[in-house]
């Protein structure tokens, strides 16, 4: 089994400080969550940014300022920028971060969902191949968001058609569109081609339970205020960090080791920045 790859989602562009007083906006605080998850053993950081005012934005100049920032107190952790971004931004506006040079990876939403009440969260066909055609152009691993089954199938016709290189990396989001089961990862992790890699993210209380059954089944996994905001039932979280923290009590348990960001960018095949 490769050693664990933890990713930390930090921030998200939902949630707010109203759900926990410790969700990042400015680009200090985005650098203080970096840190306390990168400190803790995350070797990826799953990075949206936000206005001071706390409005997603995917504007490259803060981009920049923030991943900057998140260099100078974890100098080697792998920054994935969404490029989803918030619900009803355009593709050019999504894009932005991608043009940031020796950005690694992004993430590349594989279909269109439903995102609660009346959002729709919408990745036509000619969005997908267009972001994966880009990240190919500029050497960009793309981690492929998985949000129910069609749209790994999506992923692996891109692929035969050009859009996505091989090995492919997916992110199952379980607890959004697909329900947060066993069952239902042990169905996606069987759907993907044989030599790609594979993370879990369970959103809200599933965070947890689906952490302990990813690393058990040798997948990598995610966690961070964007998924979850508590520790416990009740319980705020007061960091990334402690979310991050608890992954690895979990892996240390169940007797998985943890990738530092160099061994994470071996297992992924990043491409040399
Ligand atoms: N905020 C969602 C609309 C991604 O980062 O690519 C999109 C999202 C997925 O969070
Ligand atoms: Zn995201």
């Amino acid at each position: 089994m490769d050693k664990l790859i933890i990713t930390a989602a930090i921030s998200g562009a939902e949630v707010t400080k109203e759900h926990n007083p410790a969700i990042p906006y400015t680009v200090e605080e985005i650098a203080r969550e970096a840190k306390s998850a990168y400190d803790a053993g995350a070797s990826i950081i799953h990075l949206h940014v936000r206005n001071d005012d706390g409005t997603p934005t995917q504007d490259r100049a803060r981009f920049e300022a923030c991943i900057n920032a998140i260099r100078e107190v974890a100098p080697d952790v792998i920054i994935q920028p969404s490029t989803g971004g918030a619900v009803g931004m355009t593709d050019l506006e999504r894009l932005q971060p991608t043009e940031i040079e020796g950005t690694e990876m992004a993430t590349l939403d594989c279909g269109t969902l439903n995102f609660g009440g009346d959002e729709i969260f919408i990745n036509t066909e000619n969005t997908i191949k267009n972001f994966g055609r880009i990240m190919i152009e500029r050497g960009i691993k793309p981690e492929i968001e998985v949000f129910d089954k069609g749209m790994i199938d999506y992923a692996i016709r891109f692929e035969k058609q050009g859009f996505i290189k091989k090995p492919m990396h997916f992110d199952f989001v379980l607890g959004v569109q697909m329900s947060a089961s066993a069952r239902d990862l042990a169905f996606m992790v069987d759907s993907i081609p044989e030599g790609s890699t594979w993370t879990v993210s369970g959103i809200g209380r599933h965070e947890f339970p689906m952490a302990a059954i990813g690393i058990a089944m040798g997948g990598h996994v995610r966690v961070g205020f964007e998924d979850n905001v508590y520790l416990d039932r009740g319980v705020l979280a007061k960091s990334n960090g402690e979310l991050v923290e608890r992954v690895v009590r979990l892996a240390k348990e169940l007797g998985r080791e943890v990738a530092t960001p160099a061994e994470a960018r071996k297992i992924l095949n990043l491409e040399e920045k």
